[in-house]
């Protein structure tokens, strides 16, 4: 299979992608204030390496170096996240002016390399402060974060004009106060379905202030969305599926596109329901101009649980490969939900690379991008309108409750050194986006 530019629309974006906390370290310079993901790392077996982001890739030194690379990649565009504790280290009230300082830089970094910057406004790392009053388990830390992203669109609105508000909020929600894997760790299925609420009221009224603050920005917001398959074609099985389908996918994709929460859903969860408040689903369901997806895999369930389809090739999370449901999601988004545009706003494998000299063969990861953007040019030729593919990660980093134990990069980065060594997946993608197959990146740094 070779996969060219010629099989995706004219204008349409790649890039790649990172988080602030993954990559930026720095954690305690130029005002930055703790975030919860500090906190987290420093309470003992919550990170399986015992690792923490104090340093991560070290980029908020080291960012010209990074967005180089990103150049002689030949991307289009660079994926980013703001810190909010860069911003506003109490999440509330008075302005980092050094932390606007830093992403200004980045900004204006990228559009000197000729890259668009998408922006997100939050991948995780809440202010510290704001978890102490009860996160966004509580109702007010909505209305701060639409504060936060006024602030933010008022400093970055002339150069910046792709705005994601939240990135894959049912990580920030179930993930970590029902399942507890994640920052804040909480194991609470009605604190979670609260803090998801919130999440989503936080994004409608983000969206609303930056609307307000901007006239042409394009707004959406990213979800992490995986489809489910049933292990059988029992009716036991399918309604396994369409559950788990339901818990995932459709309690963030029916209030954000439909105005409502799955019936079947509410009421499963019974007492645990939120609170809903007259006007939050009108303000959740506000039109956005694009959805970033995020897609890894697949999920395949049973009655008696989720199930691993042993012929199935899996990534060192354990995930399996399998690019033809990322086709079955976008034709779904399309068909069921009439989604606005869309953006892959990631995808991407972890393998145990190891460094040779100064080479890293991959091939693994190569297969895994190659096979999905098949998938994506497939669900474009059934004419799903996806704009862009932002691989996931430029950079090996902080897989959160995985620390550095997991490397998504196409470039390997040794963290001992913070020398950056272009993986051959980084080779291929350049040849992708250049159209030139020989081509040769940036040397690895010392
Ligand atoms: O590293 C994460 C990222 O922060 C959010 N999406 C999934 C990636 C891989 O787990």
């Amino acid at each position: 299979m070779t996969i060219t530019r010629k099989d995706f629309p004219d204008r349409f974006v790649f890039g790649v992608a990172t988080s602030s906390f993954q990559i930026e370290g720095a954690t305690r310079e130029d005002g930055r204030g703790p975030s919860i993901w500090d906190t987290f790392c420093r309470e003992p077996g919550r990170i399986l390496d015992g690792t923490n982001g104090d340093a991560a890739c070290d980029h908020y030194h080291r960012w010209a170096e990074d967005l180089d690379l990103i150049q002689s990649l030949g991307a289009d565009a660079y994926r980013f996240s703001i810190a909010w504790p860069r911003i506003q280290p109490e999440g509330r009230g008075a302005v980092n002016p050094r932390g606007l300082d830093f992403y200004d830089r980045l900004v204006d970094g990228m559009l000197e390399r000729g890259l668009k910057p998408y922006a997100t406004l939050y991948h995780w790392d809440l202010p510290q402060t704001l978890q102490d009053a009860g996160g966004w388990a509580n109702r007010d830390t909505a209305h701060r974060f639409a504060e936060y992203a006024r602030l933010v669109a008022e400093r970055l609105g002339d150069r910046v004009t792709s705005y994601a508000t939240l990135n894959e909020p049912w990580c920030s929600s179930i993930l970590s106060y029902q399942i507890g894997e994640h920052a804040p760790g909480l194991r609470n299925r009605k604190l979670a379905l609260a803090a998801a609420h919130h999440l989503l009221v936080g994004h409608g009224e983000a969206v609303a202030a930056m609307r307000d603050a901007l006239r042409d920005a394009e707004l959406g917001i990213v979800l992490n969305l995986q489809p489910t398959y049933p292990a059988s074609e029992k009716p036991e099985d399918v309604a396994a599926a369409h559950h788990a389908d339901g818990t995932f996918n459709r309690w963030f994709l029916d209030p954000l596109f439909r105005g409502e929460y799955p019936q079947d859903i509410w009421e499963a969860y019974g007492a645990d329901v939120p609170e809903v408040q007259p006007g939050d689903l009108a303000c959740i369901a506000r039109p956005l101009d694009f959805l970033g997806v995020n897609y890894y895999s697949r999920g395949v369930n049973s009655a008696n649980g989720s199930v691993r389809p042993p012929d199935s090739a899996y990534t060192h999370m354990g995930w399996e490969v399998y690019p033809q449901g990322l086709t079955d999601l976008l034709v779904r988004l399309k068909e069921d939900y009439a989604a606005p545009p869309l953006f892959i706003t990631e995808n991407g494998a972890a393998y145990p690379d190891e460094l040779t000299g100064d080479r890293v063969h991959d091939p693994e990861r190569i297969r895994y991008f190659e096979s999905h953007l098949e998938a994506v040019a497939q669900a474009v030729r059934h004419g799903v309108d996806v704009r862009g593919y932002f691989a996931w990660s430029l950079l090996d980093n902080f897989e959160w409750a995985w620390g550095y134990s997991r490397r998504f990069g196409l470039v390997y980065v040794d963290y001992a050194s913070q020398r950056r060594v272009p993986k051959d997946s980084a080779l291929w993608y350049q040849g992708l986006l250049t159209g030139q197959p020989e081509g040769v990146l940036l040397p690895a740094t010392d």
